[in-house]
């Protein structure tokens, strides 16, 4: 989240889309509710499904599975045409003003640097701007250029008229125009909307620009950084935000510095990459300061291992010939090229697309570790279930070990909520029987393999050997030893940069913020955002006042935020270029004359005068927001609608004459997978799958009372679905993809209508996802059977979100 779960309550209107947060998160939308209570707040919903959020809004709109750029697309020509835009602030904070390269194009739904012949993008150096010699951004005040990102963006939604989104989505031109409407009045600057989102819109093959377009319609109308605005992704497992935050990703490091790919040897070169220079002038570029949280990073995991002399341990660190993201690794586990593989607190057969491939893929592995506490249907992949596991378990030959662990509510430590908050919580009961906390079984195995490197040797056995492992018990290192290590501290006297005698942390002493990280090697810390967390003054994370002086939200001294607690990213934004907030009652800083204060911590240099023209964004080179993202995006510059790869129609409305753009160019694909695509002609339905509040995930299906609540799985199908395809409530179906087949109890429903797209009658099946074949709920099939393996261009998050089926009675 920009913003934080409390903040939502300052919002005027809510747009809850990619999402159903009543669902999924009930406990936080306790928010959107006070915000209707108190504020007057309106709630609009666009969803397939009138869902329980839908129930309790002030508008819904139905929409397509997989269209929301279309429709978001269409907002943004609504707020550009009716000039209903918070025009200081895009004027000031965003690349409105600047000019992109001559040789960028866009034609037909594909961006210059196309390689027709191989259907992908080859070459993205014009996706730029227009450089002067000086290396700034060539810029026009005036907004008349025709190549400013302004009139390129004007002219690139021209296209998306309320009857395209009408065609596209198949939201009836009258709700979406309703919806534009209530958007448009908060281009006001004393009007705030939030938007609150999740997988709705991060599971397509087209999900990143689906955020990107809501992002682009925010700051249209001034609403990022300011209280009650925001792009929320609410996430999902309570530490998923923590996840990302330590860089448990292929091809991240902690706090979202990136892994080296093949191509960079040179550790300078990796650096410069990296440490962004300014694109305008007197911009801060936050980035700039790469090398001291790398180096701090790298001191905490290498300890005097790594030095100025080996480039802090540059070469200890893999580099990437390609992302490892899910889909990758299990293509390569089919392909045979994966020996083994462990499975922490991860259920992947059956959360994981297309059963019938992820069986064929954990079939293929010498071993499989599976840390959990539950016995889960991958570690039983390779047992015959009858027809919900119908696997031949003589013909599999993987070693499954099963390492029973503790869950949450049997161990201490912290936990990073969607509001970046860093929450510290403390041990409920005792672990069952021989179960052990994730940290004690990673250790053993850390330091099992240690001792075989120095025994046996082994190829390159450094990055193992050298790692530091300074704990009072290193089979079992406490949460405040690792919490007190990512936190980071001095390990010589930092002192003052513009004073060498002041010394600001003596030697040993734990950091109270990233601003003391050095690049020098001076300084350990395993993750620079999370410095601050645990001070000299003790474990912030564990502070409970939920004081909030100002009534605004901000309860600094609850917990503790990264970065540098505070709690509205971008929050210089709120204020005027003057310093003044755009919004008296919902002021989160101010420009006192010397310097910026507030209810919250500022989102910028204390001390610098707003004359100065600094931007507020000030992690971005440029210093402003960008609608135009560059080369950053691997399908373009400008959100564009592609359909989903099991497209309904067969074809996009926006380019129905160029096949190259009829889904996203650059999505995660292989050649396998493509083969198993299906097509309308035989699966004619539109599926999507979700969560319900009753179960989470895989998991609750072994506790008794959410097995009796949901006991088996169902499908949602409308009134007129079910009555074409002769099936009443109750009824069992069978709903096949081209991947297999799911048998669930059908759950007629007037909240699911069909949708009219391009002059045909779409419908949509809705298919919730948390049975199967382990557990105390009734025996079932796993919804991920039907599902497509193929992901996001830039996630590679899989398109759970819509794919084609058939629903025939049982
Ligand atoms: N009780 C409970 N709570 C949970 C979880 C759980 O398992 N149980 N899981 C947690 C996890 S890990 C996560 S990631 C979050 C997920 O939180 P959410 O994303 O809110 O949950 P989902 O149920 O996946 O579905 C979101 C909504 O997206 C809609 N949708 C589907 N396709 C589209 C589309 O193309 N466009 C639009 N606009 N909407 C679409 C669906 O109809 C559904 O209403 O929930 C978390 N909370
Ligand atoms: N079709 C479809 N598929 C989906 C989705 C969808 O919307 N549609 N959503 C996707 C999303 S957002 C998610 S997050 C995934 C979820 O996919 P998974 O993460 O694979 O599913 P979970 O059932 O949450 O599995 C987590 C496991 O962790 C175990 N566990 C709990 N606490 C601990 C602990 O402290 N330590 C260890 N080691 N294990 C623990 C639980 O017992 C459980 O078996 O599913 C994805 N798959
Ligand atoms: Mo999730």
């Amino acid at each position: 989240m920009t913003n934080h779960w409390v903040d939502i309550r300052n919002a005027d209107v809510i747009l809850v889309m990619g999402g159903d947060s009543a669902e999924a998160h009930p406990c936080g939308f306790k928010w959107v509710t006070e915000a209707k209570a108190h504020r007057g707040a309106k709630l609009i919903v666009v969803d397939p499904r009138f869902n329980r959020t839908a129930s309790v809004a002030d508008f819904y709109a139905p929409i397509r599975t997989g269209t929301d750029i279309a429709f978001l697309g269409g907002v943004i020509n609504y707020l550009l045409t009716h000039d209903t835009i918070q025009h200081e602030y895009v004027k000031n904070y965003t690349d409105f003003t600047f000019l992109v390269r001559e040789d960028f194009a866009f034609n037909d739904g594909i961006y210059s640097g196309f390689d027709t012949k191989n259907s992908k993008y080859t070459d993205k150096t014009s996706w730029n701007y227009e450089l002067g010699d000086d290396g700034f951004v060539k810029t026009d005040a005036t907004l008349q250029n025709p190549r400013c990102v302004y009139n390129l963006m004007k002219q690139h939604y021209s296209r998306y008229t309320p009857e395209m989104v009408e065609k596209v989505c198949g939201t009836p031109k009258d709700k979406f125009l309703k919806v534009c409407e209530m958007l448009a009045t908060c281009a006001a600057p004393n009007r705030a909307c939030t938007i609150l989102y999740a997988l709705g819109w991060t599971q397509h093959s087209i999900g990143s620009q689906m955020i990107r377009c809501g992002a682009m319609v925010q700051l249209l109308l001034g609403n990022i950084g300011v209280a009650g605005g925001g792009m929320n992704a609410l996430r999902g497992h309570s530490n998923i935000q923590g996840l990302t935050d330590l860089g448990l990703m292929s091809n991240l490091l902690t706090g979202y510095m990136t892994l080296p790919n093949e191509g960079e040897q040179d550790f300078d070169g990796y650096i410069k990459q990296r440490a962004s220079q300014p694109l305008r002038p007197n911009q801060l570029s936050y980035w700039r300061n790469y090398k001291a949280f790398f180096v701090s990073m790298m001191k905490s995991w290498y300890g005097d291992a790594a030095s100025a002399d080996n480039n802090w341990g540059y070469d200890y660190l893999p580099k990437l010939d390609k992302p490892y993201d899910m889909l990758q690794i299990y293509e390569l586990m089919v392909q045979g090229k994966v020996n083994g593989y462990l499975a922490q607190g991860f259920n992947p057969l059956a959360s994981a697309p297309n059963k019938a491939k992820m069986t064929a893929a954990l079939s293929k592995l010498k071993w499989l570790v599976i840390m959990d506490p539950l016995a889960t249907e991958t570690s039983e992949f390779w047992k015959n279930y009858g027809e919900y596991n119908d696997v031949d378990s003589s013909q599999i030959q993987t070693e499954v070990f099963r390492l029973p662990t503790t869950c949450f509510a049997e161990e201490r430590g912290s936990l990073v909520s969607s509001s970046r908050v860093l929450q510290w919580h403390w041990q409920g009961v005792l672990p069952p029987g021989d179960a052990r906390s994730d940290l004690e079984i990673m250790s053993g195995i850390f330091l099992r393999m240690r001792a075989m490197y120095q025994k046996d040797g082994g190829k390159y056995p450094e990055p193992l050997l050298k790692l530091s492992w300074p704990y009072a018990h290193p089979g079992s290192p406490t949460p405040e030893e690792i919490a007190m290590e990512f936190n980071g501290k001095a390990l010589a006297d930092v002192t003052d940069p513009k004073d060498s005698t002041k010394v600001l942390a003596k030697a040993g002493e734990q950091l109270p913020g990233f601003a003391m990280l050095r690049d020098d090697g001076s300084t350990s810390s395993g993750c620079w955002i999370f410095c601050g967390a645990w001070t000299q003054a003790g474990n912030q994370m564990g502070r409970r006042d939920n004081a909030d002086p100002t009534g605004i939200g901000q309860s600094l001294n609850w917990a503790w935020a990264w970065p540098a607690n505070r709690r509205v990213l971008y929050n210089r934004a709120s204020c005027d270029p003057n310093g003044k907030p755009f919004d008296p009652s919902r002021k989160l800083i101010a420009w006192n004359g010397n310097a910026w204060s507030g209810p919250d911590v500022p989102d910028f240099k204390l001390d610098e005068n707003p004359d100065g023209g600094m931007g507020p964004f000030i992690m971005n080179p440029e210093g402003v927001a960008r609608f135009f993202a560059r080369d950053m995006m691997n399908e373009g510059p400008f959100p564009e609608h592609y359909e989903p790869f099991e497209t309904p129609l067969g074809y996009n409305p926006f380019h129905p004459q160029n096949p190259l753009a009829t889904n996203n160019p650059g999505a995660r694909v292989f050649p396998d997978d493509r083969a198993a695509f299906g097509k309308v002609s035989a699966f004619p339905h539109v599926a999507t799958t979700y969560r319900i509040t009753e179960h989470f995930h895989f998991w609750t299906k072994h506790a008794r009372l959410n097995a009796i609540i949901q006991p088996q799985q169902f499908v949602e199908i409308g009134e007129d679905l079910a009555k074409e395809v002769g099936v009443v409530a109750g009824d069992r179906v069978r709903v096949s993809s081209n991947r297999g087949h799911i048998v669930a109890v059908a759950v007629v429903t007037k909240r699911i209508k069909p949708l009219m797209v391009d002059g045909k009658k779409i419908q949509t099946v809705g298919i919730p996802l948390h049975w199967g074949f382990k557990g105390l709920a009734r025996p079932g099939y796993l919804t991920n059977t039907l599902t497509p393996f193929v992901g996001d261009a830039n996630t590679q998050t899989p398109e759970f979100k819509s794919f084609l089926v058939k629903v025939e009675k049982a």
